[in-house]
């Protein structure tokens, strides 16, 4: 039914809910890497995404996987998350409006909280304004947008027209499973990311001393 053969991608696609946490726990224990575990999740979500696209799974395999998808980044989450106290500034991330998938979000938000930066978290379904205020209330130079429904393209082009709208010059950088340099471009990002460690890659670069 598909080309997965990692066994943690494998039991994500299969909703094999309990040998996924069981393998979560244990690769955490065998000390790999976090992020190689979010990448063999992030396979078998995407695959369970396909069997939904085809008519293989319905609405209740998407929540179900949701939800152990949850579980499982619970236990990966001080581990992204390190302890790392040196404050390097505030991050503004919400997903965008008409979309309310978090889990790739969240996982950023650890990592960038991991990496020493403040992050101002507005959650999913933020609405264009709820953005420009954001902004401005923290004055950042950085705004992470995630998008995985392409119908909220639009949603994500208005709020980023909007903080241009409202005169500020925060850098914005966008994310999800399907973002790419054209939809970048189509939206007037400043930056793309397609894994949650690309977000800490840009705002990097974003806060270097001058
Ligand atoms: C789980 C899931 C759900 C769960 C979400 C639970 C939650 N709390 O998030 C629920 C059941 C709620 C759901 C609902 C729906 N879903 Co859904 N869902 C998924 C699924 C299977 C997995 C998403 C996921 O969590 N992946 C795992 C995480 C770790 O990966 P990620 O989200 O991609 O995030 C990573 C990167 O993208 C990146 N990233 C993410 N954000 C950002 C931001 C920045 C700045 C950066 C740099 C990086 C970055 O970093 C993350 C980690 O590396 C996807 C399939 C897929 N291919 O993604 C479909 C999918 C996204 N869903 C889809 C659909 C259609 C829906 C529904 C419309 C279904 C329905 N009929 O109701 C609703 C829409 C609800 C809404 N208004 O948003 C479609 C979208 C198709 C499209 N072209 O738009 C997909 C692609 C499935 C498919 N192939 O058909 N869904």
């Amino acid at each position: 039914m598909s080309s997965l053969t990692e066994p943690l991608s494998t039991a994500v696609a299969e909703l094999e809910d309990d040998k996924v946490i069981d393998l979560v726990k244990e690769r955490i224990n065998s000390g790999i890497p976090p992020l190689e575990i979010v990448k063999n999740l992030q396979a078998g979500m995407t695959e369970v995404g396909s069997r939904f696209e085809t008519g293989d799974y319905f609405l209740s395999e998407l929540i179900l996987a949701g939800e152990f998808m949850k579980e499982a980044m619970e236990i990966l989450e001080p581990h992204l998350a390190g302890s790392n106290q040196e404050y390097r500034g505030t991050i503004v991330i919400g997903t965008v409006r008409g979309d309310v998938h978090d889990l790739g979000k969240n996982i950023v938000v650890m990592l960038l909280k991991g990496a020493g930066y403040n992050v101002v978290d507005l959650g999913v379904d933020v609405p264009s304004d709820k953005f420009v205020e954001a902004v401005k209330d923290t004055q950042t130079p950085l705004v992470a947008m995630s998008v995985l429904l392409t119908g909220c393209q639009e949603a994500m082009k208005e709020a980023i027209d909007a903080l241009k709208g409202a005169g500020l010059q925060a850098k914005v950088m966008i994310g999800g499973n399907y973002v790419d340099e054209s939809v970048l471009k189509s939206v007037g990002a400043d930056y793309f990311g397609t894994v949650a460690s690309d977000a800490v890659k840009f705002a990097e670069q974003v806060f270097a001393p001058q």
